[in-house]
């Protein structure tokens, strides 16, 4: 990992740290366009057609419904399931909104209430792995906030099935559809609608670089749907002091590294964290990790950042603005009020990413690339409207009506005044 000393570099310099690769979307949209236009035209032929290009299988039945299937697990699988599932239920569910009435005025009453989005989709990747934690962290909120079509789209095994921890989760949030594809097309399927995929008004979940292409070219079409946030390669930065442990700090980054070649990780070691025993760690921990070759290359393109105190830590940390923040520190949740920008942070030496990412309750579908300064992580929220109502008494009317009269006068929106002026004049004296 490159090194840098925090005092030794200049504005601009720090800037560039902060830089994540650049994309280049305009060649993935050429590859998406066309994969959008042909499910556009011909629905589910269109998905299985770009299925079996890209992944060499079109099952049938394209769409299941999760809640006809028999499943069983083995016991102790489906008991981390159901140890995560209830942890993040928990604090999802602490998320649910109260509704909200002021008055405003005498007689002027506004209230907001919150409607779930009715149709969602659900993006879990395949590649690699299988992830069952990814489709907690979306259907579970989904399930809180309402939602009453939740289609689930996830790309099948070779032999064509969906495996069975995924049908079991799915069953447990409610899933209405479980659509076997993934990529660009199943994105356009959902945003679309097809002969057997109900159209979604809002599409959640991570992806590789061709599902957030067309999640944007479809959030910016007349598909009219909303995605969750804009995402990039994942990433962590960790915060780590004299009282950090070398093997442990070494252990997070590596967690993160073998996500992804592109993976971001970012070490910043305050004056006296041993970085000896740490690049020592980071080798041997390294060459004994099954995904090694990826996560070689995610640390080769990493860097450590030198500082003299917590609070250069911090200042660094809050320009980058990370998907996860680690802070491997004395007292670390005396740092909390000095964190502006993270998706997500784990505080302490007891808390590895690993906790966030299955089972602590947090989510961990997050804001990557920088996003950080102005998204969140997903919530109960990403999948609620926010109402808002207004009741007036004909007092309120009369307390209200003139203000109304002059701003509307002052906009010359003649009509609007009216529509107040009628009203007052129609009030008994
Ligand atoms: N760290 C990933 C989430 C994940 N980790 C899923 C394991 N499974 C992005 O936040
Ligand atoms: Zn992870």
């Amino acid at each position: 990992m490159k090194t840098y000393s925090y005092r030794e570099l200049s504005r601009k310099a720090v800037a560039e740290l902060c830089q994540r690769p650049k994309m280049d979307f305009k060649a993935i949209f050429e590859v998406v366009e066309p994969i959008i236009a042909k499910v556009r035209e011909e629905g589910d032929t269109g998905i299985n057609y770009y299925s079996q290009k890209f992944d060499g299988l079109s099952p049938d039945p394209l769409v299941i419904d999760p809640r006809e299937r028999d499943i069983t697990l083995e016991p102790e699988l489906k008991e981390a399931i159901d140890t995560a599932y209830h942890n993040i239920r928990q604090f999802h569910e602490a998320q649910l909104p109260t509704p909200l009435e002021v008055e405003t005025m005498k007689g002027v009453q506004c209230r907001r209430v919150a409607r779930p989005i009715e149709r969602v989709g659900l993006y879990v990747p395949g590649g690699t792995a299988i992830l069952p934690s990814t489709l907690m962290m979306l259907g579970i909120p989904a399930a809180l906030a309402g939602a009453e079509t939740i289609v689930v789209a996830t790309p099948p095994q070779q032999d064509g099935s969906i495996a069975a921890e995924l049908i079991y989760i799915a069953q447990k949030i409610g899933a209405t559809h479980l659509l076997k594809a993934g990529g660009a097309q199943a994105v356009a399927g959902m945003a679309l609608g097809t002969g057997s995929i109900p159209k979604v008004d809002k599409i959640l979940g991570p992806g590789n670089q061709y599902v957030t292409a067309a999640k944007m070219l479809l959030q910016n079409s007349d598909a009219q749907i909303a995605i969750d946030m804009p995402a990039g390669p994942s990433e962590v930065l960790v915060i780590a002091d004299q009282t950090a442990q070398p093997d442990f700090v070494a252990a997070d980054l590596l967690s993160q590294a073998e996500h992804g070649r592109d993976s971001q990780v970012v070490l910043v070691a305050i004056e006296g964290f041993n970085l000896e025993a740490f690049r020592r760690s980071l080798d041997r921990q390294l060459d004994g990790l099954p995904r090694k070759t990826i996560a070689r290359q995610a640390i080769s393109q990493s860097f450590v950042l030198e500082v003299a105190s917590p609070r250069e830590a911090f200042e660094f940390s809050n320009l980058y603005a990370p998907e996860h923040l680690i802070v491997q520190c004395e007292d670390a949740a005396a740092w909390q009020d000095e964190i502006k920008n993270a998706g997500s942070v784990f505080l302490g030496h007891w808390t590895p990413e690993s906790a966030g990412d299955y089972a602590s309750g947090t989510n961990h579908t997050l804001p990557t690339y920088g996003y950080a300064r102005m998204y969140s992580g997903v919530s109960v929220d990403s999948f609620l409207k926010q109402i808002t109502i207004q009741e007036l008494s004909e007092e309120g009317l009369k307390n209200l009506g003139p203000a109304i009269e002059k701003l509307a006068s002052l906009e010359k929106l003649e009509g609007h005044r009216r529509a107040v002026s009628i009203r007052i004049q129609a009030m008994a004296p």
